[in-house]
């Protein structure tokens, strides 16, 4: 499986298209067996943001992170600084790729979030399917949901793409 799973692009040194092996790749210090102990609600591995980032190099006016998940189109700008040390990126369980059901290729996570649309960083912000990752001056498109009658309307529209599958 050599394929693109992840573009990191914007205000940074240089793009990055990264494979599963080059997420693998990644020095072991910057691996996390299993994000369940740190949470999660499904078992993955995952490599720390931070190792990704030392990759591509930030330009120093780069202050906000941009996840999108073209898949369902969703996308969350969350301020650099609150999750450049703690954010990971879950892409696999056990030798192979991060499946769908769990939120693979790649998923964003950020242990201890706060709870949905009462933060910037929030467990609405643990965007599943993200396939790139930019960095922006000021922050970028989030279409995250506003309120808890959006909220709402997500889960529920999610549960019936569940249950189709
Ligand atoms: N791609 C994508 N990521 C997403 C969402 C989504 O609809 N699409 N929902 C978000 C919201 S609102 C929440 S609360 C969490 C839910 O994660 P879970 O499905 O693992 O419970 O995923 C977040 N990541
Ligand atoms: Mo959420």
């Amino acid at each position: 499986m050599t394929y693109i799973l992840l573009r990191v692009h914007g205000r940074v040194g240089r793009t990055l298209e990264l494979t599963f092996e080059d997420l693998d790749a990644i020095a072991p210090e910057a691996q996390i067996a299993d994000v369940s102990a740190l949470g999660a609600k499904r078992p993955g591995g995952a490599v720390r943001f931070e190792a990704v980032l030392a990759m591509a190099g930030l330009e120093t006016d780069a202050d906000y992170l941009t996840l999108h998940a073209s898949a369902d189109d969703f996308h969350a700008s969350v301020p650099l600084e609150s999750v450049r040390q703690q954010g990971l990126l879950i892409y696999r369980q056990g030798d192979g790729p991060l499946p769908s059901s769990a939120g693979g290729p790649v998923r964003f996570f950020i242990p201890d979030t706060a709870a949905c649309h009462t933060a910037e960083v929030d467990e609405c912000a643990n965007v599943k399917f993200v396939d790139a990752i930019e960095l922006t001056h000021g922050r970028g498109f989030d279409n995250r949901p506003a309120d808890e009658a959006d909220h709402h309307a997500l889960h529920e529209r999610q549960q019936g793409e569940h249950s189709a599958d």
